[in-house]
């Protein structure tokens, strides 16, 4: 059988979540608000714009559309300096052998993000060939919970929902994937992501036995 494996980006493939943290920190102290890591699981597999909402909503502070277009900017700007020397040292652990596996296997692998920089990190990482389709934050126009991004990447890999299964670590991106009638995979924290179909801490948790009930 030939199913579709729609990864997440940031927090499945690479853990740039701790440089949107620390991009967003910075914004958010700026303007007095304290912003912590639980703040920003918050922020997880969420929009930029929206998640500059949450952080002004945190401090309730309000402002001009032109002041948000220039923090989003900044914000953008930190963040980038961040992944300048991103190399393939950044993947996280068991990622490439779930790749090789289920490319060895003929399986269709496409990306799922939320994030417009999901390309460069994909080629600066090294592992963009690995991808059937990419998906990405300039490709949708609903952020997660909504199932759009997986449904787009399905399509585009020939694949019914029922036939995709969706690597995520968000909240927002477990249900989007359940909402698509998809399998969810949730990678991180159990009590977080509780809604999952399966869980797993990480990719090295994942034997290859899952990975073949999942494709017979
Ligand atoms: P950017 P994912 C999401 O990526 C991140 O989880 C989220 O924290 C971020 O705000 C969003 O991408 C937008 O990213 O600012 O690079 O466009 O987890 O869906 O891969
Ligand atoms: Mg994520």
């Amino acid at each position: 059988n030939i199913k579709a494996f729609i990864f997440d980006l940031d927090g499945v493939i690479v853990d740039t979540a701790k440089y949107h943290y620390l991009a967003w920190k910075k914004i958010a102290n700026s303007l007095d608000i304290d912003f912590t890591h639980e703040h920003n699981e918050l922020l997880k597999g969420v929009s930029r714009v929206r998640s500059l909402d949450i952080i002004l909503d945190l401090g309730k502070v309000d402002a001009s559309q032109e002041q948000k277009d220039q923090w989003l900017f900044q914000k953008n700007e930190d963040y980038l300096s961040y992944l300048v020397d991103m190399d393939s040292s950044e993947i996280l652990p068991g990622v490439v052998p779930v790749l090789e596996f289920l490319k060895e296997k003929g399986q269709k692998i496409a990306l799922g993000s939320a994030s417009k920089n999901a390309r460069p990190i994909l080629e600066k990482t090294g592992i963009a060939s690995f991808f059937d389709a990419i998906v990405d934050g300039n490709d949708v126009s609903n952020a997660k919970p909504d199932p759009e991004v997986f449904l787009t990447a399905a399509r585009l890999v020939n694949a019914t929902p029922e036939n995709a299964i969706v690597f995520e670590d968000s909240v927002a991106g477990i249900q989007a994937a359940n909402i698509a009638n998809m399998t969810s995979v949730g990678i991180g924290d159990a009590a977080t992501l509780h809604e999952a179909k399966y869980i797993f801490t990480d990719f090295t948790a994942m034997d290859e036995n899952f990975l073949a009930q999942l494709i017979q």
